[in-house]
């Protein structure tokens, strides 16, 4: 059980092989930041795509021992991004990074038909978060990609998540479904898409996972909430994966246990021929840092 986003470093640390990163439109001195660190860990080669003046200049800023590392000059951020993009899909880079670059930006580049990253999967955003009042890691899915999802695309983004997790060594991640109520409601989707796929899980429709819901937010976390009211349930009070109804409320919550809760957050974008290093522009750098980390694990 990880408790820690450093315990990803224990993942990674017996791989014998760097992983090749790709920075889309590096002008970006917290992503540079934490390029630094992960390359002079040995843990990545990475490249630098973006205005070769500005990303220098952030360098020399930040003091950061980049020499030697390969800058391809592009100030257009879609050239940038096409540029990088080509990189993975043509396997010459393992894993692609968001820069300074609006997130639809990328994401558009990544699905592009011709060059892009698609793998006839749908691409889900996958977010760990290191809460100090929570047991273990927690894992929120989407919050940053798939704007209004309906129960086909819950179940892709709910496998995509319970992939990785497996691929993280946790065998039979525990998932909640997100509703306002733990009970169901023909007038609130969420509660009737949570327990069809609760129902999926159960005749093992959806594999390798357990998974309870409609949950309210509450009695996924918190064992003592769901005991009150009286809901028996192997996942709840020990989720390792909540699955959002959709993106605003996957939203609020990731930036609420950021910013109200100081939680530490690591999140890429599953489901496409690499991992996506896809963090907001307002996430810290060790944010950065520990989302590398997670591709890596990924990769
Ligand atoms: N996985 C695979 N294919 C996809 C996905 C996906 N998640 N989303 C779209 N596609 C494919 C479609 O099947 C279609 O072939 C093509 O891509 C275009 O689909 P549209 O018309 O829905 O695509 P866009 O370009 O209008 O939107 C795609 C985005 C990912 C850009 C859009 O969904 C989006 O803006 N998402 C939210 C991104 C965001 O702002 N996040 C910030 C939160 S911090």
């Amino acid at each position: 059980m990880f408790r820690t986003l450093d315990d990803l470093q224990r993942v990674i640390r017996d791989r014998k092989t760097k992983k090749r990163l790709v920075l889309a439109v590096s002008q970006d001195s917290q992503s540079l930041g934490a390029i630094n660190d992960t390359y002079k860990a040995g843990i990545i080669e990475p490249v630098l795509i973006g205005s070769r003046k500005h990303t220098e200049q952030l360098i020399e800023d930040g003091g950061y021992d980049l020499s030697g590392v390969t800058i391809i000059d592009e100030s257009n951020q879609e050239k940038a991004v096409e540029k990088a993009v080509r990189m993975v899909h043509n396997h010459e880079a393992d894993i692609l990074m968001k820069g300074k670059v609006p997130t639809p930006v990328l994401l558009r580049g990544v699905l592009n038909k011709e060059w892009g990253l698609r793998t006839g999967r749908l691409l889900s955003h996958f977010a760990l978060f290191e809460v100090n009042t929570y047991h273990k890691l927690i894992a929120v899915t989407d919050v940053a990609m798939n704007i209004a999802p309906n129960l086909s695309d819950k179940i892709q983004i709910v496998n995509n998540s319970v992939e990785f997790l497996n691929k993280m060594g946790i065998p039979k991640p525990k998932v909640a479904v997100l509703g306002a109520i733990e009970m169901v409601n023909e007038n609130m989707q969420a509660t009737l898409d949570a327990a069809l796929l609760s129902k999926m899980n159960q005749r093992d429709q959806i594999k390798n996972c357990l998974i309870d819901g409609p949950l309210a937010f509450d009695n996924a976390i918190s064992f003592e909430s769901a005991k009150h009211k009286g809901i028996k349930s192997e996942v709840a009070g020990d989720t390792d994966l909540l699955l959002m109804p959709d993106i605003e409320v996957g939203n609020v919550l990731y930036k609420s246990l950021v910013f109200f809760a100081k939680a530490k957050v690591a999140s890429v974008i599953l489901g496409a021929a690499a991992p996506i290093v896809l963090t907001s522009r307002s996430d810290s750098e060790e944010s950065k840092f520990n989302s590398i980390l997670l591709a890596v694990t990924g990769s």
